[in-house]
């Protein structure tokens, strides 16, 4: 049976006229529509009766894994070609600017790899205790799921995210200059569970963090950090990690940068200092201007950035109400306050946080305001619970100058022209 014959009758035309003539004399805010209202195929808006009402649709285990609408396709995560230099060396961006409220659907969240994406049967999989243990141990992953299990919400940041903004503004989208971030709920057992397990000698005090890629990924962990929040997680927003995310088990370090978040993990070593690492995967230190590093900088700095609108996503209207949006975050506890400002810095105004605001994890923000049309210079800046205020731009430069491409969380500006398009740019 495709449609009914209740929908057949088509509405006479002067109805359709005398409501096209209410929005035209001021009903369309009533309505809460817009300019768009106009937007779209006729055929298919008040009062004719669209295609999607007549017929019937889909019945359920049609589509045995969900997808988002077909009209959402644009939703997808980018790279930058020139930043791009082979697919399996590289970065994809969380298109931020698409998304709201504080997780990141599984298929959207930004991805970094070094040698391509490992795909591992979880039938294969094995994780090594050894070193400095009283006993070593392999466990397989469903040795893994036997132990008691933990639900964390963390933000997960490259600590190379905005790196490209360091001498100026450079990429026009939040997507890019900010899409190195993603926030998830990981299940999964605490570090300490296994390193408890295996037993740890007097004089601990490293691991090394070993990834099953062709990376073979490694970076150096305190162990005070691995006792203290450390997890072996296997499964994100539920559901197990997808491969780009390290299925089947990855490392994750709340509040810290997410280079040593081992994906793929195989290995852990316990030893009494840090490893020497191969550069090409460990090169994440921070180059001053007097050429000396600043090394283990491993806490993520709070940080926020307006999503809407960014260049990616212009104001469409003209003037009047307009929802302003944006996401903060930081690695050393939680957001207690966001502040936006409409003129480049010189006032602010307190956002409204909606939604939770966990500990290391993506919060929400809005602000809502009158836009009067005219052209705006907009930021955010974060303030965390231990009282830090997210800096600007140019107060960093002087702290570090600008030879390093790693932790930039200084404030960003998107410039709003009078027609509504956003353009990345930098105020003094
Ligand atoms: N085994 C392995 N783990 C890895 C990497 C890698 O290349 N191999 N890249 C690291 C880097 S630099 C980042 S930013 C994060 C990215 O995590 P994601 O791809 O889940 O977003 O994974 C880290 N863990
Ligand atoms: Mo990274």
């Amino acid at each position: 049976m495709a449609g009914t014959d209740r929908h057949k009758d088509k509405p006479a035309a002067s109805r359709r006229t005398v409501l096209r003539a209410a929005l035209a004399a001021g009903g369309a805010a009533a309505l809460g529509r817009s300019a768009l209202a106009d937007a779209g195929n006729p055929a298919n808006q008040p009062p004719n009766v669209p295609d999607w009402t007549r017929n019937l649709g889909d019945g359920v285990a049609v589509r045995a894994y969900g997808k988002p609408s077909k009209h959402e396709a644009h939703v997808i995560r980018r790279d930058v070609e020139w930043l791009t230099a082979s697919r399996e060396s590289s970065v994809s961006f969380t298109p931020l600017h698409e998304l709201d409220g504080v997780i990141t659907p599984n298929g959207l969240g930004f991805e970094r790899h070094h040698s391509g994406i490992a795909e591992i049967d979880p039938a294969d999989y094995r994780l090594i205790i050894h070193g400095l243990v009283d006993k070593p141990l392999i466990f397989t992953l469903d040795d893994l799921k036997r132990f008691p299990r933990v639900n964390r919400i963390h933000f997960c940041e490259c600590a190379a995210n905005s790196g490209m903004e360091w001498r100026g503004a450079q990429l026009n989208g939040c997507q890019y200059t900010h899409g190195m971030v993603h926030c998830v709920m990981y299940t999964g057992v605490t570090l300490k569970t296994l390193l408890d397990e295996a037993g740890l000698k007097p004089k601990a005090k490293w691991l090394l963090l070993e990834g099953g890629d062709a990376a073979a990924m490694t970076r150096s962990l305190p162990l005070q950090k691995a006792l203290d929040d450390a997890l072996i997680a296997y499964r994100m927003n539920g559901e197990m990690l997808y491969p780009e995310h390290g299925y089947p088990a990855r490392v994750v370090l709340p509040g810290w940068e997410a280079n040593m978040w081992v994906k793929w993990l195989r290995r852990i070593e316990v030893g009494d200092q840090p490893w020497h690492h191969r550069e090409e995967t460990s090169k994440y230190t921070d180059l001053l201007e007097n050429g000396i590093a600043r090394r283990f900088t491993f806490v993520m700095d709070a940080k926020s950035v307006i999503t809407n609108p960014s260049p990616q996503a212009p104001l469409r209207h003209k003037s009047g109400f307009t929802i302003l949006s944006g996401i903060a975050w930081s690695g050393r506890g939680k957001i207690s306050r966001v502040d936006v400002s409409l003129d480049g810095g010189r006032n602010w105004r307190p956002a409204r946080i909606d939604g939770p605001a966990w500990d290391k994890a993506l919060t929400r923000f809005y602000y809502e305001f009158d836009w009067d049309g005219r052209e705006l210079l907009l930021q955010s800046r974060a303030i965390d619970e231990t009282g830090y205020v997210q800096p600007t731009k140019n107060e960093l430069r002087k702290l570090r100058g600008v030879n390093s491409v790693y932790h930039n969380n200084g404030v960003q500006t998107w410039h709003v022209h009078k027609n509504g398009e956003v353009e990345n740019v930098e105020v003094s």
